[in-house]
C-alpha cells in the first residue's frame, strides 16, 4: 500500500561571491601591483535521506529554499569565504523530480543518501588574475555567478503501518477519518470505499500511516467483492486492525461468525497474513447499550482467546487509546525487525 505525499518547491543555490580590485599597498613601494582576490564559491543544495521522517510536512508552507552566497573577495589576495551548503532532508523513498523537463532526478532510497540537486556558482576572478605583461594594473575584476534556481516536484511512497480491515460497512473509513486527516466517502451500503484510502495519524511527534482498505466478504480470496487486489496491499502493511461491527447483531456468535469469515479470507490468500499482529476492535459502540457492549466483548474474548477493545469513530470512545496501541504495535514491529537484523 503506497501512501503518496508531495509537494512543489523551488531551491536556489549561493551566488558566488564578486572578485575584488585591490592593489598591493607597501610604504616605500610607489606601483604595487594587483591583488584583489577572489569570490568564495555559492552554497550548494543537497538532498539527504533520513529515517526518522514519515512525511514532507516540513516542506509545506516554505516554498523557496535558498543557499548562502559565497564572500566577496579582498584586497591582500583574500578569497571570499565558501558559502555554507543547504541540507534539506526526506523521508527515504523521496523522489525528486525536474518540475521543468518532467526529468526524475533523484530516488532516496536509504538513510544519509545524499542527492546534489544544486551547485553554488562559482566566484568571481578578482583583479590579481588579469594582470598580464601588457596589462599591468587591471582595474577590473569578474562578478560571481549567480545561484541556480530549479523547481523541483517531490513525492514521497510510503508504506502503510497499518491496515484496516473488515466486513463491508464496519466502520473503517468513519475510523480513518476520526484518527487522521484523510476523509474518505462514508455511507450505510456496502463497498462504499473503492479504492484503498491513506492517512498520517500524528500522536505527539510521532506518526503513523493507516489505510483503509475497501470491505472483505466471503469469497474475497477468490475474488468476489473488491476484496483480492487489496488483499496484495495487506500483505506489505506491518499490523492489521480488524473492525467488527456488533451494532445490528442480537447474537454473539454473529460477531465470532464476522471474525472468522475475515481471517479466513486472509488465510486463503496467503497463510502467512494470519501471523501479523492485530488489534481487534467491536465498532460503532455508541450505537449499543452498556450490556450489549459487555456482552459482545466477554464473548468474543473468550471465543478468539485474546483483547477485544470496543470503540466508536463517531463518539470517539476509546480512540485515544487506539491510536496509542497502533502505534506501539508499529514500535514493536520495529524493535523486532531490528532484533531479528542484528541477530543476523
Ligand atoms: N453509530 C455509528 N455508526 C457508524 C460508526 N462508524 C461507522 N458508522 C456508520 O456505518 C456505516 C458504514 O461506515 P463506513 O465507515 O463507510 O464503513 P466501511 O467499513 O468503510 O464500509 P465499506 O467501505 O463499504 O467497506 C455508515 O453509515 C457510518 O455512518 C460508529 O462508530 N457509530
Ligand atoms: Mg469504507
Amino acid at each position: 500500500m503506497k501512501f503518496i505525499d508531495e509537494v512543489d518547491i523551488e531551491i536556489i543555490s549561493g551566488d558566488g561571491g564578486k572578485g575584488c580590485v585591490a592593489y598591493r599597498r607597501e610604504k616605500y613601494v610607489p606601483l604595487g601591483g594587483p591583488d584583489g582576490g577572489d569570490g568564495g564559491i555559492g552554497g550548494n543544495i543537497v538532498f539527504e535521506g533520513d529515517e526518522g521522517l514519515n512525511t514532507l510536512h516540513h516542506f509545506r508552507g516554505l516554498k523557496t529554499f535558498r543557499a548562502d552566497a559565497g564572500g566577496n573577495g579582498a584586497g591582500s589576495n583574500m578569497q571570499g569565504a565558501d558559502g555554507h551548503e543547504l541540507v534539506l532532508k526526506v523521508p527515504v523513498g523521496t523522489l525528486i523530480y525536474d518540475i521543468e523537463s518532467g526529468n526524475l532526478l533523484a530516488d532516496i532510497t536509504a538513510h544519509a543518501e545524499r542527492f546534489l540537486a544544486s551547485e553554488g556558482g562559482r566566484g568571481g576572478k578578482g583583479n590579481a588574475h588579469f594582470k598580464s605583461s601588457t596589462h599591468q594594473t587591471p582595474r577590473f575584476a569578474q562578478n560571481g555567478e549567480p545561484g541556480k534556481s530549479i523547481k523541483l516536484h517531490l513525492e514521497l511512497k510510503l508504506l502503510a503501518d497499518i491496515a484496516l480491515i473488515g466486513l463491508p460497512n464496519a466502520g473503517k473509513s468513519t475510523l480513518i477519518s476520526a484518527i487522521s486527516a484523510a476523509r474518505p466517502k462514508i455511507a450505510d451500503y456496502p463497498f462504499t470505499t473503492l479504492e484503498p484510502n491513506l492517512g498520517v495519524v500524528e500522536l505527539g511527534d510521532k506518526t503513523l500511516v493507516v489505510t483503509d482498505i475497501p470491505g472483505l466478504i466471503e469469497g474475497a480470496a477468490e475474488g468476489k467483492g473488491l476484496g483480492i487486489k487489496f488483499l496484495k496491499h495487506i500483505e506489505r502493511t506491518s499490523a492489521l486492525v480488524h473492525l467488527v461491527d456488533c451494532s445490528m447483531f442480537i447474537d454473539e456468535f454473529e460477531a465470532i461468525d464476522a471474525y472468522v469469515t475475515v481471517r479466513e479470507e486472509l488465510e486463503k490468500f496467503n497463510p502467512d497474513l494470519l501471523n501479523k499482529k492485530e488489534i481487534v476492535c467491536l465498532t460503532k459502540i455508541d450505537a449499543m447499550t452498556e450490556e450489549e457492549i459487555e456482552k459482545f466483548q466477554g464473548c468474543m474474548e473468550e471465543q478468539l482467546d485474546r483483547k477485544v477493545l470496543p470503540i466508536s469513530g463517531v463518539s470517539g470512545r476509546n480512540i485515544e487509546l487506539l491510536k496509542q496501541l497502533m502505534l506501539r504495535t508499529k514500535e514493536v514491529i520495529q524493535e523486532e525487525t531490528k532484533e531479528a537484523q542484528n541477530g543476523k
